[in-house]
């Protein structure tokens, strides 16, 4: 994924039109459009490749599975037009290197998440962030998600994968995190959603963000 903005738009939204109107109106502003469960089980798989259009496509997946059903799922998701999907690490080493196998003989990215943005990730996800950290940085899985909402682990992630990985960062606005503040922590980009396309100005908004990001980019 090349670095223009520094923003990925998490489109949430479980309406094709709304979709398409907000992705058409953004994508000057965006590196990516991360899209989910919400949006393809509401409209289906073609949504990927009709979004494609407008800005490369990475599939939030969050797949979790043994090695030979992650293989399974990226393969599908890829043939559906996506460019990069994101696994969780908790499942290890072999789940996730069967996935970096697979996107790296089709030239597509798998990222990985770490330690998630929400409070409840301090119950579990925290304790095992680092190492996941390190596993992605091993596996040379793309990159890895980290939480906006602590740029603090941000940057003690970035510091266990250096500089090879990229970190993409949710958590900024609706979270209540801040974009500037994670890019200065050591994030590449950051993932917003509802700060966007619940905006009365997606476009407006998303350029607020990338200009507040500018020149620690
Ligand atoms: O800006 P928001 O809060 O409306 O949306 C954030 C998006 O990032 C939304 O799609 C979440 O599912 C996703 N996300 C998190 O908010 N926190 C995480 O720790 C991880 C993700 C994510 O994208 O995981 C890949």
């Amino acid at each position: 994924m090349e670095r223009k903005t520094g923003l990925i738009l998490a489109l949430d939204v479980t309406d094709r039109m709304e979709a398409v109107a907000i992705s058409e109106k953004v994508a000057g502003y965006v590196d990516a459009i991360k899209i989910g469960y919400p949006l393809v089980l509401s409209t289906g798989m073609d949504m990927i490749s009709q979004l494609s259009k407008f800005a490369p496509i990475i599939a939030d997946f969050k797949v979790a599975d043994i090695p030979n059903t992650n293989r399974l799922i990226c393969e599908q998701v890829f043939k559906a037009g996506a460019d990069a999907v994101i696994v969780q690490g908790f499942t290890g080493h072999d789940s996730l290197e069967a996935a970096v196998k697979l996107a790296k003989e089709q030239e597509k990215d798998i990222y990985v998440v770490t330690e998630m943005s929400h409070p409840g990730a301090l119950d579990f996800m925290q304790q095992v962030g680092e190492g996941i950290a390190k596993m992605a940085a091993d596996a040379k899985a793309s990159g890895v998600v980290a939480p906006a909402t602590r740029p603090e682990r941000v940057a003690e992630i970035r510091k266990i994968i250096g500089n090879e990985l990229s970190i993409i960062s949710p958590g900024v606005g609706a979270q209540g995190g801040s974009a500037s503040d994670v890019i200065k922590a050591g994030a590449n980009w950051v993932i917003v959603g509802r700060s966007i396309y619940q905006a009365e100005d997606p476009a407006m908004a998303a350029k607020k963000l990338v200009d507040e990001m500018k020149e620690f980019l």
